[in-house]
């Protein structure tokens, strides 16, 4: 595209905008005709200043016109944060509609690429080992190389880990380092009170870089604990983007697979389960998983077969 196409679609929407606004003279969207004030006629001195997309009325405001149940139509949006009922330009998003799925999609990227802060790490005395992952790119094609540690990783491990303990804890990045800078601080001292109160011996937690869930199998070929949790950062949704899941199994080792292995997911203060609640579940998981020596579908198995009248449903 050329310079004249761009200043032509710029202008284009610039003169859609002024006409908007002339027909809305309540909507918060201005044009700030930066050009005029510096004596310039230039396009691209003109600054568009456009309502913040990511605010709640923003998002939630619906976008059919004239909907035959305006009513029904708010309801059902109200039980989803998915986007339904934003409206469309012909076949095509609203230019509102796309903003706010740049501006979400902008923040899942920060969650993905961004990193676990030092400082959080440093708080609850964490040390950092690394998966055979090299860097970001890797870690998103190569889900296999973030389920095994380095060498130097099971060295550092064997260093400074107390071996066999009923849980060891261990905090991965995952897909989103957001997760882990906003709920390990809530989350990790609930656990680790909770155990200690629960009179279960926890392991010396530390931090995997680039981890995938599996990663939980290698730790405890060094470890060798009864149970293993891995908190760490969930793909990132469009519209949520730190939330930390807790995945967790009974004796973790080669082969085990997700079917072994139960998780505690979407916690964030943002729409989820609060993380100070989760550390709560996390705590009572384990319990469970020590007491029927048990996780994953073998888990819920062991205590349906128990309370056969009652169905378990929080198992997973
Ligand atoms: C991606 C994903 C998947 C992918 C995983 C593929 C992959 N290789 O990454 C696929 C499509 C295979 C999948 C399948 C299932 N999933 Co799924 N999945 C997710 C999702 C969207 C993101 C997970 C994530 O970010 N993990 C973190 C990253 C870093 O981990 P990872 O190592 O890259 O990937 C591992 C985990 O994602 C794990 N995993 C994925 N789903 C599940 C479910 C369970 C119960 C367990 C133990 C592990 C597990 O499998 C991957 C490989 O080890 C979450 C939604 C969420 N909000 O978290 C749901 C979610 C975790 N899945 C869920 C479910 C129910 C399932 C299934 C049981 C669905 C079914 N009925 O078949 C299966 C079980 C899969 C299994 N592995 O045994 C639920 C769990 C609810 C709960 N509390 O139990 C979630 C929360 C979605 C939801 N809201 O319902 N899933």
């Amino acid at each position: 595209m050329d310079q004249n196409q761009i200043e032509a679609i710029v202008q284009a929407v610039l003169a859609e905008l002024k006409k908007k606004e002339a027909s809305q003279p309540t909507s918060t969207a201005s044009l700030t005709p930066a050009a005029t004030a510096s004596g310039s006629n230039k396009t691209d001195a003109v600054i568009i200043d456009l309502p913040d997309p990511t605010t709640p009325e923003f998002r939630n405001a619906v976008g059919v016109e004239n909907p035959m149940d305006p009513e029904g139509l708010l309801n059902l949006k109200s039980t989803t944060p998915a986007r339904i009922g934003a409206g469309r330009a012909g076949p095509r998003p609203r230019t509102k509609s796309w903003l706010l799925f740049q501006a979400d999609h902008g923040v899942t990227q920060d969650a993905i690429y961004g990193e676990v802060k030092q400082e959080i790490l440093d708080q609850f005395g964490l040390f950092t080992v690394q998966t055979q992952v090299k860097d970001k790119a890797e870690y998103l094609l190569r889900p296999d190389l973030g389920r095994l540690l380095t060498p130097e990783a099971k060295m550092l491990i064997d260093q400074k880990c107390v071996k066999k303990p009923q849980v060891q804890i261990v905090v991965g990045d995952g897909l989103s380092a957001a997760a882990i800078n906003n709920n390990l601080p809530q989350i990790f001292p609930v656990i680790k009170q909770g155990l200690e109160a629960a009179n279960i011996s926890m392991g010396t937690p530390f931090f995997i870089k680039f981890a995938r869930v599996g990663v939980i199998n290698d730790v405890n070929t060094v470890i060798g604990a009864d149970v293993v949790v891995i908190l760490i950062g969930e793909r990132p949704g469009l519209g949520v983007a730190d939330a930390m899941s807790a995945y967790m199994g009974w004796r973790p080792g080669p082969g085990k697979t997700d079917a072994q292995r139960d998780v505690i997911c979407m916690i964030t203060n943002n729409g989820g389960l609060n993380p100070l609640e989760a550390g709560a579940f996390v705590v009572e998981l384990i319990r469970k998983i020590l007491k029927y020596q048990a996780s994953g579908v073998e888990l819920k198995l062991k205590t349906s077969e128990e309370t056969p009248e009652h169905p378990p449903s929080d198992v997973l």
